[in-house]
């Protein structure tokens, strides 16, 4: 098959899932055409059959905010005619699948069929915005193809717009062969010279994580067990993270790691990772944390219950619960059996519900029955 894939280049899930995507079908032959304003970070390495197409946009006085959106929809137009492309797989609703859609009117009449993926805030937090809504709805109900990230975000889309078409969960996923290529690329002792447990997060540094709550669940844990924390990425919350830590006096105690193209060598030097967002439709972080036997300690919300099994693989707790996760946490870490347990139970459970090899396969099978459909008007 040739598609276009659209997806941030930057350094969050969403990204990271169509770089992936890409790979592995790039891998069985397709060809695919990457579209975005910049060249994504997991893809800054040669990859046979795919190309990368940067969406440039001519800055004019008169244009306060450079109209991407356009910019892109032209993009998509040029491809579908020189490459021939079947499809247009929008990652993240907002513009991308919005440009998809006036691609297609342009194309018209034969087209081109578009698969949206939806992959968490571009529902749950931008998309409900009255300024989004109605442009969200509609490229909801005029894709060809709808898919979710988890049975949450399904639930979540219908309620929220109203929708009644069919939409199909894929789920995010990982490689279970990647872990190992990385193990011994970070020395533990750097960080914990004296034995201490770290604890780790990895986000984009904005309120919906709750970044302060992963400070103040360490600061309890090291004030009965010496621990280190590792927090990884960067965003607007990251100015008030570093007042907070100096303020709780953990200074020397959190490592601030800024964006990591890949988290694997850090997890391998993890005891617990923790992910106590306001909302998350899946976590693919938690997910990657697993992958490398890491246990997770995260809230009950979103599609987090989908990923993470409570009590086997990690912990959930009703968001802002932070003394019950820093108790559980202790818990875990002081008692050497358990943790190995749940070390063991996390890496199976990602390998077995979330490998790439099954998960990739639910994608091409979903292209081939939306290009073996009627097109959508
Ligand atoms: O808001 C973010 O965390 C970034 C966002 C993205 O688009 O990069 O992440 C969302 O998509 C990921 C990949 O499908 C999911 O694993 C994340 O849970 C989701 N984030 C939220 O729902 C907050």
């Amino acid at each position: 098959m040739k598609v276009a894939i659209i997806c941030y280049p930057t350094h969050g899930g969403s990204g990271v899932v169509a770089s992936e995507l890409a790979i592995g079908l790039a891998k069985k032959g397709h060809k695919i055409h990457i579209v975005s304003y910049a060249t994504p970070f997991r893809l800054r390495s040669f990859h046979q059959n795919i190309l990368i197409h940067e969406v440039g946009i001519t800055t004019y006085p008169l244009f306060k905010y450079p109209p991407y959106a356009l910019g892109l929809a032209t993009k998509l137009v040029e491809l579908v005619e020189t490459h021939g492309l079947e499809l247009i797989h929008a990652h993240y609703a907002i513009p991308h699948a919005a440009s998809a859609w006036l691609a297609k009117q342009i194309l018209s009449p034969q087209g081109i069929k578009i698969i949206t993926t939806l992959h968490g805030t571009d529902i749950t937090l931008v998309g409900t915005d009255r300024s989004f809504h109605r442009v969200v709805k509609f490229t909801i109900e005029h894709s060809d193809g709808v898919t979710t990230v988890s049975n949450y975000l399904k639930e979540c889309t219908v309620r929220e717009f109203g929708i009644r078409r069919d939409i199909r969960v894929i789920p995010n996923f990982i490689d279970p062969e990647r872990p190992d290529k990385n193990r011994g690329l970070c020395e533990r002792e750097s960080y914990a010279p004296h034995g201490e447990k770290i604890l780790m997060h990895a986000s984009n540094f904005r309120p919906v994580k709750r970044v302060g709550d992963v400070v103040r669940i360490f600061a309890q844990v090291r004030s009965t067990i010496p621990a280190k924390l590792l927090l990884v990425g960067d965003g607007p919350e990251r100015p008030s993270i570093q007042l907070l830590v100096k303020e709780l006096q953990l200074g020397g105690d959190v490592f601030f790691l800024s964006e990591q193209d890949h988290l694997e060598p850090l997890f391998f030097c993890t005891d617990l990772f923790l992910l106590p967002s306001e909302q998350e439709s899946f976590g693919l972080t938690a997910l990657e944390a697993m992958n490398c036997g890491v246990p997770v300690i995260a809230t009950q919300t979103g599609g987090l219950p989908e990923v993470i099994t409570h009590g086997e693989t990690g912990y959930l707790f009703p968001v802002g619960q932070i003394k019950e996760m820093a108790e559980q946490a202790v818990a875990l870490l002081n008692d050497p059996e358990q943790h190995e347990q749940f070390k063991r139970q996390a890496k199976r459970h990602a390998a077995k519900s979330f490998n790439a090899d099954q998960i990739i396969p639910q994608y091409e099978a979903y292209y081939e029955e939306i290009l073996r459909a009627p097109l959508k008007t």
